[in-house]
């Protein structure tokens, strides 16, 4: 990094050392690094994400399903540590060529199906369940249509927003204020949206709301990108904090956000899910406890 204004060569060249948080793990290359089969346990469904806000969207959805009475969306819950590269082994990038998390095998069939993209894999539930998507008619269409701007725009909030907010090497006025703007508008949809609305797509909780509650209520805890609530003044959405609180509480996300998580309270961890009893049995403080 240098104090002169850049000046961008002829042809792009990857600078590996460019002092980015992500440089470790960022490549301009598809494909695996290294050679290694991804474990697979004994249920339907086998998930191998991190606590992320995109890889809450699954654990969310399996943990509803399960609450619903659908015993057939029992599922492992595999962590994948994206910081040490665990996206790139061959067996991640076998179900996910785009080496993120969440992906997941659907095992409940004759022939293995694998599905990537938080908001596929949402709907590919959904459809298998028959729940928290609405059939036909109005409501169809509102929860599609919330699920693919939440989809579109995390983009701007996570790579755009918090990156060159909290976790860029330089702070570079442009890009902060271009994805504050663009962050605040979203929370400005958003809130207008649940004005009118109890949920995304109407009076019903379903796939959309599962998919943009571990964004904005990451937003609206205040953890998210170091002091972005107040820079951002995220307290005037009173809209999306009701409906937050109101998600909150169900116990289903309480137990999903726990699931491959690997930082915070060691009580909230639950870093590989196998059975429902690990929520008792199984969290940090129960595998660690303090001192030992
Ligand atoms: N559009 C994807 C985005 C998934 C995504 O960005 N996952 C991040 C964590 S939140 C990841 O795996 N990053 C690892 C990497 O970029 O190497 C989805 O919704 O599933």
């Amino acid at each position: 990094m240098t104090d002169t204004p850049y000046v961008p060569p002829k042809v792009w060249q990857w600078n590996k050392e460019n002092g980015g948080r992500f440089a470790a793990i960022n490549r301009p290359i598809a494909g695996a690094t290294h050679d290694k089969e991804l474990p697979v346990g004994k249920h339907p469904f086998q998930l191998y994400s991190l606590a992320t806000p995109n890889g809450v969207k699954a654990t969310l959805m399996f943990e509803e399903l399960l609450a619903a009475g659908h015993t057939g969306a029992e599922y492992d819950a595999w962590i994948i540590n994206i910081g040490e590269g665990d996206q790139f082994s061959s067996g991640f990038v076998a179900i996910n060529p785009n080496s993120k998390i969440p992906a997941l095998l659907d095992r409940s069939g004759p022939e293995p199906i694998r599905v990537f993209e938080s908001g596929a894999i949402l709907m590919h539930l959904a459809e298998k369940f028959g729940a928290f998507l609405p059939t036909g008619g109005k409501a169809r269409a509102e929860c599609l249509s919330w699920l693919m701007w939440q989809m579109g725009s995390a983009p701007f909030i996570g790579g755009g927003f918090g990156h060159f907010y909290a976790y860029a090497p330089i702070k570079i006025e442009y890009a902060i204020d271009r994805y504050s703007m663009e962050t605040k508008r979203l929370c400005s949809v958003l809130d207008q949206r649940l004005g009118e609305a109890r949920y995304l797509a109407g009076d019903d909780y379903t796939i959309a709301d599962m998919a943009a509650w571990p964004w904005f209520s990451a937003l609206m805890g205040g953890g998210a990108y170091e002091d972005a609530y107040d820079f951002l003044a995220l307290a005037e959405y009173t809209q999306i904090k009701r409906w937050c609180d109101e998600i909150g509480a169900r116990p289903a996300a309480k137990r999903g956000r726990m699931v491959n998580r690997a930082q915070g309270k060691p009580e909230s961890q639950l870093r590989e899910r196998h059975d429902a009893s690990d929520f008792e049995l199984r969290t940090q403080d129960k595998l660690e406890p303090a001192g030992e």
